[in-house]
């Protein structure tokens, strides 16, 4: 069982690099604003978890260069059950101006705020 999960999460990746979708192109000044949006953001997931896969495809397709956060990793796992809640991967975290944190789980959740927010 644990190698076919294995082999099915690196087929994910190879055809998730195969077909990577092209990134959206918008003004220097705008992409500067995003990123600088994007730095209260930090993704928790597993790399070969396809909703995790979902949500980067998503993100790469709209340009928005998010950080990644290894949920498998036990400090960052703890960091996730702590503010999160559970240990379910895609996790958002969202920090907002005055510090405080959301944690958004389910990842068409967190693609229709990503467009939302930035397109
Ligand atoms: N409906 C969720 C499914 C997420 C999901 O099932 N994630 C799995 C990894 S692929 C997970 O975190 N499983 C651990 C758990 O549920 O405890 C979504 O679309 O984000």
């Amino acid at each position: 069982m644990k190698i076919i999960r294995l082999i099915l999460g690196k087929l994910i990746l190879l055809l998730n690099a195969i077909f990577s979708p092209k990134p959206q192109q918008r003004a220097q000044e705008d992409q500067q604003r995003i990123n600088q949006a994007l730095e209260s953001m930090a993704l928790y997931q597993f790399e070969t978890c396809p909703f995790c896969v979902k949500v980067r495809r998503a993100a790469k397709k709209m340009n928005l260069p998010l950080e990644t956060v290894d949920a498998k990793q036990p400090d960052n796992e703890q960091a996730l059950l702590n503010g999160g809640g559970k240990r379910k991967v895609p996790c958002l975290r969202i920090e907002n101006e005055s510090g405080e944190v959301t944690w958004m789980y389910e990842s068409n959740d967190i693609i229709h705020y990503l467009e939302q927010r930035f397109t």
